[in-house]
């Protein structure tokens, strides 16, 4: 007989255990990374993490341009049932996550909207360019500080918007968490000492929320205050 405990089927007559899902996340120590990391966590995804060295190039060693062809991370492999499916773009591996285990993404159409409305406008038009800040900045010679500036003062001024949202909802899209909350933090908790984000005041609060999340207290190894 085959039963099903949790992630495996165990076929009880032969003594087979059959994994039935595996999923690879290849990522790095990046705003990026730590959000899909922290959308497999709250979403009780079990996972194996494989670490890509940035810093090192391994981005662009053949074996990982054959998983994902624009050499970044992050990046998602999942098996289910023996079908692979590749998933790279954070907000691609974040819906894609969220429909999968059914948590963090209403279903109803105009709830989900406000997700996706605040997931890209994160991704696209402030990731992007904190990213980008550390690009210029660290990742390329000549480095190039003062454009790198430029582009991360642009990305914060959007946090104005975040703040006006939390002034009448709990969480960036609505009264519930969501991937747009798990695409925010990384970027915010990183620059939380910061003048531009400590003047937004439930931006501030919202990020003391999110800090007693066990997900994030092991992400970011915080100690909680007891
Ligand atoms: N639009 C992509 C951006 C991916 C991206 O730029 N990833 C960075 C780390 S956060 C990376 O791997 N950069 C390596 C490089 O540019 O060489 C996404 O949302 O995932």
């Amino acid at each position: 007989m085959i039963k099903r405990y949790n992630e495996f089927y165990v076929n009880e007559n032969r003594l087979q255990v059959l994994l039935l899902r595996m999923l690879k996340f290849y990522t790095y120590k990046t705003i990026n990374g730590e959000a899909v990391e922290l959308a497999l966590i709250e979403m009780g995804i079990d996972h194996q993490k494989v670490n890509v060295d940035l810093f090192a190039g391994e981005q662009r060693s053949a074996e990982f341009l054959k998983i994902n062809p624009s050499g970044r991370i992050p990046c998602i492999e999942h098996e289910v049932n023996g079908d692979t499916t590749t998933v790279s773009q954070t907000g691609a591996i974040l819906i894609y996550l969220a429909e999968f285990s059914g948590k963090f993404l209403p279903k109803d159409t105009a709830k989900k909207a406000k997700v996706l409305e605040y997931l890209f406008f994160q991704l696209t038009d402030i990731s992007i360019n904190v990213f980008n800040n550390f690009y210029l900045k660290s990742l390329i010679k000549p480095p190039h500080a003062e454009a790198a500036e430029v582009l991360k003062d642009r990305a914060l001024s959007f946090y104005q918007v975040f703040n006006e949202r939390l002034q009448h909802h709990k969480y960036i899209a609505g009264n519930d968490i969501s991937i747009a909350d798990f695409a925010t933090f990384p970027v915010v908790h990183r620059l939380i000492d910061s003048e531009d984000i400590q003047k937004l005041e439930k931006l501030v609060q919202w990020h003391q929320t999110l800090c007693q999340r066990a997900s994030i207290v092991s992400i970011y190894q915080l100690t909680t205050k007891s």
